[in-house]
């Protein structure tokens, strides 16, 4: 059984995500003095591995810091959901990671989520893929935590499984129960560079390729296709990589 708190802004939509993977009939219990609620699901991981999440969702009184303490106690991991239409709730992302891992004395792995991408039609001001794989970086780097990073929508179910599963991998290879699937173990030098190579000619970060391979793909398509505009049309699963 893991601890995981779900974290972020208020309504970037830390509620329904969890509603969402969890389904409404699920018992949840709620600590009033803290201001949040937490409810366990059981789900088998692997065919060995039976896995019991108990998710912590912080309530909307996000203010009061010192409530927020009790909250995170004994806490496994994290998820840190942002609205991928709320530019401040993207800024505001760094500060829970840093937070989070004030409160459980422990750099705890973290899953960054931007959700909402289901809002992402238009023209507009979002939070694109690749800022949330670079602010995910960077997290990785500042923070020496562990994390994986990826884009959902709470309203129609997409990539949720692959949050709390993504998660639960990450505490369970700190555990030593599952092996971690580095890519750079699996890849042949030789092709990780041309893999580099060929993101870099596609105007990505090198790097690309490790974290969202379907992206990549994506891309690549486009632009054999001739077309342009790849920021924001990307909502297809995004991989996940250490
Ligand atoms: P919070 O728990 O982080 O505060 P909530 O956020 O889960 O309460 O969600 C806040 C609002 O965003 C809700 O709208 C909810 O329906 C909406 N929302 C959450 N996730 C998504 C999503 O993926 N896509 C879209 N389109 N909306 C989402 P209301 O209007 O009920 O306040
Ligand atoms: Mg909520």
């Amino acid at each position: 059984m893991f601890k995981i708190v779900l974290i972020g802004d208020g309504a970037v939509g830390k509620t329904s995500l969890r509603r969402r993977w969890m389904g409404e009939a699920f018992e949840v219990n709620y600590i009033f003095t803290i201001g949040c609620d937490f409810a366990i699901k059981e789900f088998q991981f692997d065919k060995d591995i039976k896995v019991k999440l108990q998710i912590w969702d912080l309530g909307g009184q996000p203010h009061f810091k010192e409530v927020r303490k009790a909250f995170y106690v004994g806490a496994s991991g994290g998820i840190v959901l942002y609205d991928v239409t709320n530019r401040e709730s993207f800024k505001n992302v760094k500060m829970w990671v840093a937070e989070l891992i004030k409160h459980t004395k422990k750099k705890v792995p973290v899953v960054i989520v931007g959700n909402k991408i289901d809002l992402r039609i238009n023209e507009g001001d979002y939070i694109s893929t690749l800022e949330g794989l670079k602010l995910k970086r960077q997290i990785v780097k500042e923070f020496g935590v562990k994390a994986l990073f990826s884009e959902t929508s709470a309203k129609t179910g997409e990539n949720v499984d692959k949050v709390f599963r993504g998660i639960t991998a990450l505490l369970l290879q700190e555990l030593g129960v599952i092996k971690p699937v580095t890519t750079e173990s699996v890849i042949d030098e030789r092709y990780a560079n041309l893999l580099t190579e060929i993101c870099k000619l596609l105007g990505l970060n090198g790097e690309t390729w490790k974290d969202a391979p379907e992206y990549v793909l994506d891309v690549l398509r486009r632009v054999l296709k001739g077309k342009t505009g790849t920021e924001n049309s990307y909502s297809e699963a995004v991989g996940f990589t250490e």
